[in-house]
C-alpha cells in the first residue's frame, strides 16, 4: 500500500484484496451508515428473540429442557451485546441504539413477531430459525468490516448448537405420540414461510443488495441465501420425518434450484409496518425490562464512580 494514497483509496484496496476495515480507518460515511443499521437491526434482533422462547423457560417439559433453554436464551442475550459493541465501534452510542428499539423507531427480524404456543415451537424456531441464521450469518464471518465479522465467528459457532437442539427437541417428539408428532408438524407449518422470510425480501426488491456485497458486508443475496437454506432443509426434513409446508417444493434439475410456491410478501410487509401478531406485545416487553432495569444501570454506574475513584486515590 503506497502511502501517498487518499483515505478512499485506502478503503477501496481493503476491499479489493478482502482484507478487514477496523475502527481506525477511514470509510465513507454511507458504509458506516449501512454498517450501523445492519449491525444495530441484529442487535436488536438478538434482544427481542430472547422474548418468543423465555417465555417457554419456566414452561419447559424437564429440568434438562429448562437448562438447554436457559443456556440457549442467554446465548442471545451475549450475541445481543458483542453486536451492540460491534455498533459502538461505528459512533453509534448504545443508549440511542436501545431508545430507537423502545420507540418503535428501529426495525429487528420479522420473525420474532409470530407466537409460541406450544413446545415444539422451541423445536421449530432452533430447527428452522437458527438454521436460517446459520445460513445468514455464516457468510458474515467474512464481512469486511473487523469487529462485525469477529462478533459472527463466535455468534455462529453458538447458532450451529442452537440449531441441533431445536432439531433434536422435533426429533424426539416424532418419535413420540400421535398428538406429539401432530404438535410438530403444526409447530413446522406455522414457522417454515415466516423463517424464509428472515433473509429478506427478493433480491429485485432489495435496496441495499447491491451495495453492501460491493463493500463486502453481504456476500450473498437474499434468494440465494433462501435456495442454500430450502436446500439444506429438504433431507433434515425427511429425516425427521416432518412435511415441509410447500405442495410446489421440488428440485428443479435443469435450473439445479429448488422450485418452491411463491412466499406471501404481503404478510412480510405487513410485518415490518408493525401489523405482525406480536409486534406491539414484544416493543412493550422490551420497553418493561427497560424501565424495570433502570436500578440496575445506576448500581453500576456507581459502581464504576466508585471504582475510579478508589484508583484515582491508589495512584495519587
Ligand atoms: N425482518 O435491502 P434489504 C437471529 C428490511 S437474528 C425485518 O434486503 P439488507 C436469531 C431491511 O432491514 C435474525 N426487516 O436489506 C436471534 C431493510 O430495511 P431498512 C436477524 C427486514 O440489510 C435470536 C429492508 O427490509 N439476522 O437470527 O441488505 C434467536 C430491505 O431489505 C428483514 C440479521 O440481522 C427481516 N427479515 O438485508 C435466533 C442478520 N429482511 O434497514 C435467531 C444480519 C429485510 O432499509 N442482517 N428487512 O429500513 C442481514 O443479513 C441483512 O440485514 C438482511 C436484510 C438479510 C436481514
Amino acid at each position: 500500500m503506497t502511502t501517498s494514497s487518499t483515505p478512499e483509496e485506502r478503503f477501496e484496496q481493503i476491499i479489493a484484496a478482502d482484507s478487514r476495515v477496523e475502527p481506525r480507518d477511514w470509510m465513507p460515511e454511507a458504509y458506516r451508515k449501512t454498517l450501523i443499521r445492519q449491525i444495530s437491526q441484529h442487535a436488536h434482533s438478538e434482544i427481542i428473540g430472547m422474548q418468543p422462547e423465555g417465555n417457554w423457560i419456566t414452561r419447559a417439559p424437564s429440568l434438562k429442557r429448562k437448562a438447554i433453554l436457559m443456556a440457549k436464551v442467554q446465548d442471545e442475550a451475549g450475541h445481543g451485546l458483542y453486536l451492540y459493541s460491534a455498533a459502538q465501534t461505528l459512533g453509534m452510542p448504545r443508549e440511542q441504539m436501545t431508545q430507537d428499539l423502545i420507540d418503535g423507531k428501529a426495525k429487528y427480524s420479522s420473525i420474532f413477531n409470530y407466537p409460541t404456543p406450544t413446545w415444539a415451537d422451541m423445536g421449530a424456531i432452533g430447527w428452522l430459525v437458527d438454521g436460517a441464521a446459520i445460513c445468514n450469518q455464516v457468510p458474515l464471518c467474512r464481512a469486511s468490516y473487523g469487529p462485525y465479522a469477529r462478533a459472527m465467528v463466535r455468534i455462529c459457532k453458538e447458532e450451529s448448537f442452537h440449531q441441533r437442539q431445536g432439531f433434536e427437541i422435533l426429533l424426539s417428539l416424532m418419535q413420540g405420540t400421535d398428538a406429539q408428532r401432530r404438535m410438530a408438524q403444526d409447530a413446522v407449518d406455522r414457522w417454515y414461510w415466516p423463517s424464509l422470510m428472515m433473509f429478506g425480501p427478493p433480491d429485485e426488491q432489495s435496496p441495499n443488495s447491491a451495495q453492501s456485497m460491493a463493500w463486502k458486508i453481504k456476500r450473498f443475496s437474499n434468494d440465494e441465501l433462501r435456495q442454500r437454506f430450502v436446500s439444506m432443509l429438504v433431507p433434515q426434513a425427511e429425516a425427521l420425518g416432518v412435511t415441509l409446508p410447500d405442495p410446489n417444493l421440488r428440485w428443479n434439475a435443469e435450473t439445479g434450484r429448488y422450485d418452491m410456491s411463491e412466499i406471501d410478501w404481503t404478510e412480510f410487509f405487513d410485518v415490518l409496518a408493525g401489523r405482525g401478531p406480536m409486534n406491539a406485545e414484544r416493543r412493550r416487553a422490551r420497553r418493561e425490562a427497560h424501565e424495570s432495569g433502570a436500578w440496575v444501570r445506576e448500581a453500576a454506574a456507581e459502581y464504576a464512580r466508585k471504582q475510579a475513584l478508589r484508583s484515582e486515590r491508589a495512584v495519587a
